[in-house]
């Protein structure tokens, strides 16, 4: 059975290629900076987005048109598997990413969801084996279920507590089961409503002690995947305690989690932060935190998650900057596409096209950032603009050796003082010419 017609394996063909369905910028064995292409970006599919989503919003079903709709229950949980990997071949990606509940139908009891997750996790296993595609992580749902009304680990109800450690341990189970390369949190009910009604520091106590049970189990059963946290503002709760990359940051510090955790950067995430994509990446990466992506884009003009696919080539650019400069590159992470087609795109090819255009973004984002690192482009506005700090006062300030008097004292005689422009439309010109020309 083929799920998205009789389409061969995508292939490289070049900028000159008017094939649809090529790669134009994306040549897996392109060595660029030591690494091929494949091993820089490390794609990923999310099941979610690509198999379990339908194209409903709030004022209309779904009109996606998928070949595994005919089947229900189990049946249809399979036939998603195989989907899932015919997509993998057919785009040549190696990696792909679930939520539990995205996988396999919930039963009337937990035992019974259990076998149900049990069966397709052996399902999802076998075809790992023959196709040698791999889990780049899982993740477990504990928003859509009515009983996380109040949230999973950070609920009122301690039953919803053991519960969702109930669904993680499972989830730890199957991630080293399938050999997950990380393990994802997203807390799309760990936030609140109102302070009226909540009592925010027992909420953010039992999230850290949350995570380090979590911790503590991978440990135990030997799951050696990388911890993430993926940070998000807003929706579906008003105030998300992961509210971006800092305020996870100094959480993770404040409970002693930090050396179990990095964080997985959302691109849409970023923006409904206020925050642009390049700013969570390099906090991230500046605290040695950046572990992977979900590549998106948002809407400028909508103010939820679009979770479009991303086809914005400066941005594209500049996280590729980002992840080229954090030590290791991507890591044991991946540029996963939390991204879903249009609801107007509702034909299983545009699931196709949706990725080849976001691996070709990220492909040319990558072959930019490169030729502007090569170039130091940014070394050199940088070594310009913080110049002062390399000599003089500047040194003794970095060096640790200046305090309040000498700084006054230097103040005091040094009249008048001179900034120079930060050429900031100059710069941005630069990069322009690098993403048309390179
Ligand atoms: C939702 C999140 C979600 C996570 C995984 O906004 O992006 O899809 O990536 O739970
Ligand atoms: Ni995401
Ligand atoms: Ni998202």
């Amino acid at each position: 059975m083929s799920y998205f017609g009789s389409v061969s394996t995508v292939r490289f063909e070049g900028r000159q290629s008017t094939n649809p369905l090529a790669f134009k910028f994306y040549n897996p064995d392109q060595v660029i900076l030591g690494k091929s292409m494949r091993e820089h970006l490390r794609f990923a599919v999310a099941y979610w987005h690509s198999f379990t989503g339908s194209g409903s919003d709030p004022f209309g079903v779904g009109t996606a048109i998928r070949g595994w709709d005919q089947y229900t229950g189990m049946d249809l949980a399979k036939a998603r598997v195989e989907a899932c990997f015919e997509l993998l071949n057919i785009l040549d990606v190696d990696y792909f990413a679930f939520h539990d509940r995205d996988i396999a139908p919930e039963g009337s009891t937990l035992q019974e969801t259990n076998r149900n997750l049990d069966a397709i996790v052996a399902l999802i296993k076998e075809h790992m084996q023959s196709s040698g595609k791999k889990l780049l992580w899982n993740t477990a749902n504990m928003f859509t279920n009515p009983r996380f009304v109040h949230g999973a680990a950070t609920t009122s109800n301690a039953d919803v507590f053991a519960y969702a450690a109930a669904q993680v341990k499972k989830a730890l189970e199957h991630g080293k089961e399938l050999g997950a390369e990380n393990y994802v949190f997203w807390g799309g009910r760990e936030g609140y409503e109102s302070l009226l009604n909540t009592d925010l520091g027992l909420e953010l106590d039992n999230l850290a002690r949350f995570l380090h049970m979590a911790v503590d189990y991978a440990k135990e059963i030997g799951f050696d995947a990388q911890f993430l946290i993926e940070p998000k503002p807003k929706e579906p709760s008003k105030h998300q305690y992961d509210f971006d990359a800092q305020t996870t940051l100094s959480f993770l510090q404040k409970y002693n989690l930090l050396p179990h955790f990095k964080l997985n950067i959302e691109a849409n995430h970023a923006t409904l932060a206020g925050h642009t994509f390049e700013h969570e990446l390099r906090m991230s990466r500046i605290n040695g935190v950046l572990g992977s992506i979900d590549a998106n884009q948002g809407d400028m003009l909508l103010g939820w998650d679009t979770d479009e696919f991303p086809t914005d080539l400066y941005s594209t650019t500049l996280a590729m900057y980002e992840i080229l400069l954090n030590e290791g590159g991507i890591g044991r992470g991946g540029v996963n596409f939390d991204a879903k087609v249009r609801r107007q795109s509702f034909e299983p090819i545009d699931v196709v096209h949706a990725h080849i255009a976001g691996m070709d973004s990220f492909a040319r984002g990558l072959q930019v950032a490169a030729k502007m690192i090569e170039d130091r482009v940014f070394d050199d506005i940088l070594d310009n603009r913080y110049g002062s700090y390399k000599s003089g006062i500047g040194a003794e300030i970095v060096s640790g050796r200046a305090n309040f008097k000498t700084l006054e004292a230097y103040a005091l005689q040094n009249n008048p003082i001179v900034n120079t422009s930060g050429r900031l439309e100059h710069i941005r010109n630069v990069v322009n010419q690098y993403i048309i020309n390179t």
